[in-house]
């Protein structure tokens, strides 16, 4: 018999990923409203804008730098596509910026100079064979709704939004064919007001505002695959979700226990977006917290027929649980999850003390295949780091490691446990603003953009080590690592 080919599938998806508000910059070009990103301000304070600050952020919006100049990829995009095209790129993940589309997010006309944007960067991705994958909104709200409505804990963001998917998905119908809705959709009950623009008014409030505002995305994904589907039937719609095997720290049934019910937590977005009702497990919490799900008669309805076509995540590490506060165990960074250092990973942690752990990203394919057999994306993984440029050229040996290592997981998933994998976007596959920090320095990119955090340089791009390097895993479709 002759042995199968053990390789990634022939129209597997390599590319990178980027996001509207870390790479666009112009952010008071061509009609372009203010969004609530614009108000976050760099360093420790940035996930935490809390009631009150919000109008003392409003009065200096343009101190925000890099910010609101991104890497300035709203002037710079055919370079950059070109440069993505040369890596051989089949797939660039992006988001549309809400507040380009509709300023105020209540307009009753689209801004034809936003919409003109994103039709020219498709039409240049296409000139290269380049299918582009679209996030809808990557943490961005048009700031106005947050004033009016306080983001997404009120029905009206709901409508707000189905105008904007609509008019979307209508204007690039053949243009763009695979969507993503929310990005990293879990990440709302942690970042309340960065990822879904919640002011939370008080303590005693925060979890009703909150599953409040869970509640509006999850039913507003859905209403978004139903419009899609539509519109177009061809157009693939998946969620995103911030994923990561959740580990036990002990072999302790309370510690086992503790993982199981943590890794549920991030299920349970995608239970509701994949299987189209919220899991009997979520609606026990809710009894014990005393919250009511604010259904109106059509939501089941639209969550039970309109589920996704497939799941995307961001995979960096692993977490780790412990249930006994009595053990002394390490506390370590990681991307949004509290976790404690795992004492069995040995790489040498990123520049930013965030643990390495790629066999946890081919548990956690497996662990989403199992759940849904439903075709998966990598929608981001990568390590940040320091870079510096030396006569032009950046040597980046600690990417390419970390990326090797993940596509090595990935590839195991697919070839021996049979995963259903699409594609692969590795984060800010061009170096832009990082979403913790707001700062430039924080750099995951093939490509060297000259910034710093204070929105200073030349913006001229390079190529690191790392450029030559994907661009032959991509040309052997993953064989050369
Ligand atoms: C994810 C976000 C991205 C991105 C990435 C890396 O959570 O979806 O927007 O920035 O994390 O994080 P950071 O930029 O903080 O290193």
């Amino acid at each position: 018999m002759k042995r199968k080919q053990l390789g990634f599938p022939d129209h597997f998806l390599w590319g990178g990923a980027t996001a509207a508000n870390q790479c666009e910059g112009a952010h008071l070009e061509d009609g372009r409203g203010l969004g609530h990103i614009d108000l976050v301000p760099q360093g420790s304070e940035r996930w935490n804008v809390m009631s009150g600050t919000l109008d003392s952020l409003q009065q200096k919006p343009n101190t925000y730098y890099p910010s609101m100049k991104g890497i300035d990829f709203y002037h710079h995009y055919k370079e950059d596509i070109a440069l993505f095209a040369e890596m051989g790129f089949k797939v660039f993940r992006m988001s549309i910026d809400w507040a380009r589309i509709f300023p105020l997010g209540i307009d009753e006309k689209p801004n034809e100079k936003g919409l003109q944007f994103y039709e020219d960067v498709f039409n240049e991705l296409h000139l290269y064979g380049i299918e582009p994958l679209v996030t809808m909104t990557h943490y961005d709200i048009p700031l106005e709704l947050v004033k009016r409505y306080n983001g997404w804990e009120s029905r009206e963001t709901i409508e707000c939004f189905k105008k904007y998917v609509k008019t979307i998905l209508t204007r690039y119908k053949g243009m763009v064919k695979y969507w993503l809705t929310f990005n990293e959709i879990n990440c709302i009950t942690s970042l309340p007001y960065y990822a879904a623009g919640v002011v939370i008014r008080s303590e005693e409030e925060r979890l009703q505002q909150i599953y409040t505002a869970v509640h509006h995305e999850l039913v507003a994904s859905a209403w978004a695959v139903k419009i899609a589907h539509e519109i177009d039937k061809n157009n693939m719609v998946g969620c995103m979700l911030a994923a990561g095997v959740t580990y036990p720290y002990r072999c302790a049934p309370e510690d086992v226990w503790l993982a199981h019910a943590s890794g549920r937590g991030k299920f349970f977005f995608s239970d509701v977006l994949v299987r189209g009702e919220y899991p009997e497990y979520k609606l026990k919490e809710f009894e014990r917290i005393g919250f009511d799900i604010p259904f109106f008669k059509e939501d089941k309805e639209v969550l039970k027929n309109h589920t996704v076509d497939f799941i995307s995540f961001s995979y960096y590490s692993s977490q780790l649980v412990c249930a006994d506060q009595n053990v002394i165990a390490e506390k370590a960074e990681g991307n949004v999850f509290p976790t404690l250092r795992n004492p069995y990973l040995k790489e040498k942690d990123t520049a930013w003390k965030w643990q390495i752990d790629a066999l946890g990203l081919r548990t956690t394919l497996n662990q989403f295949y199992e759940r849904y057999q439903k075709p998966l994306f990598i929608a981001e993984n990568g390590v940040g780091g320091i870079d510096t440029l030396e006569n032009g050229r950046v040597h980046d040996e600690y990417h390419i490691h970390y990326l090797r290592e993940h596509i090595k997981a990935m590839k195991d998933a697919i070839t021996l446990d049979g995963v259903d994998l699409m594609g692969y976007t590795s984060w800010g596959c061009i170096d832009l603003v990082s979403a913790s920090t707001g700062q430039m320095k924080k750099r995951y990119g093939y490509i060297y953009v000259d910034a710093d955090d204070l929105g200073q340089g030349s913006y001229q791009r390079y190529k690191k080590d790392s450029f030559e390097w994907y661009k032959k895993v991509i040309a052997t479709n993953g064989e050369d690592l």
